[in-house]
């Protein structure tokens, strides 16, 4: 198999697609990317959406965490990404759906609107990348990716407030799916590989590490992403933490 991935450094769907072919087996080449950018790069080479994770595979493109993964589950059915009991397959295709369309992008908001506090933790992110250009000249002249990628992802001081405030419940429904087995269980599934990620990504911020690290969903993320790249000093107003703090005063 002919697989190159397309990704954003620390991006966290592009990190649950390399956790898929990795529990595949399936080896890749990966493109690294900085974000606005990759917008132009992905259009040259002919996806045709504008996002990450990209994947080009013996010729096919696909693009979307939750279509790359059913064509990986296509192309190389074993080892599963899926449960084959109905019910828990239906489990766990609500547990990804979720993890795709609702623990995503809150985690994305936050993270642009710290970046738009301090760029200097963008250095982090992108440890280990190989961008075509030194890191460093890459973060001093990062401003206009930083206010592009901010405004493109609508993470405004209103949006980064509400997906705080969001964040309790989300993490509730994670620790809940853990409990009751649909996540970390001991066959890894495709929402694990989703999910984790977007757990992993809000623990590089120091302001949102206390509230989750201790959780069920703080193991998933350790198990699943123990070195997820970047660390984000905190910036958050801590007035916007208020959810969090009182949900941890009533666990
Ligand atoms: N829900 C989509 C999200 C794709 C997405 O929004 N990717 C972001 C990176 S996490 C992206 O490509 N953003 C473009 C940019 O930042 O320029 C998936 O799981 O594939």
């Amino acid at each position: 198999m002919n697989a190159r991935l397309f990704i954003i450094p620390a991006s966290h769907p592009s990190i649950a697609v390399e956790l898929m072919l990795k529990h595949k087996g399936i080896p890749y080449k990966r493109t690294d990317l900085l974000p606005v950018i990759s917008k132009g790069v992905l259009r040259a080479v002919g996806f045709p959406g504008i996002t990450v994770p990209a994947l080009k595979i013996d010729g096919d493109k696909v693009q979307g965490s939750r279509q790359i993964a059913r064509e990986l589950e296509r192309l190389r059915p074993e080892p599963p990404l899926l449960p084959s009991e109905p019910a828990q397959r239906a489990a766990v295709e609500e547990a990804e759906r979720f993890g795709d369309e609702e623990l995503q992008h809150p985690i994305r908001q936050i993270l642009w609107w710290g970046m738009k506090q301090d760029r200097a933790p963008l250095r982090s992110y992108s440890e280990g990348a190989k961008i075509g250009m030194p890191i460093g000249l890459a973060v001093k002249t990062a401003a206009p990716i930083v206010a592009l990628s901010a405004r493109f992802n609508e993470a405004s001081d209103e949006n980064a407030r509400e997906a705080l405030a969001a964040l309790p419940p989300l993490l509730d429904k994670v620790d809940g799916w853990i409990e009751s087995g649909v996540l970390n269980g001991e066959r890894a599934n495709v929402a694990d590989f989703q999910i984790a990620p977007s757990i992993g990504l809000a623990m590089t911020l120091d302001d949102l590490r206390p509230y989750i690290e201790n959780r069920p969903a703080g193991a998933l993320a350790r198990r699943f992403v123990p070195n997820y790249p970047g660390k984000m000093p905190p910036v958050l107003p801590a007035e916007w933490l208020a959810p969090l703090r009182s949900e941890a005063a009533t666990a």
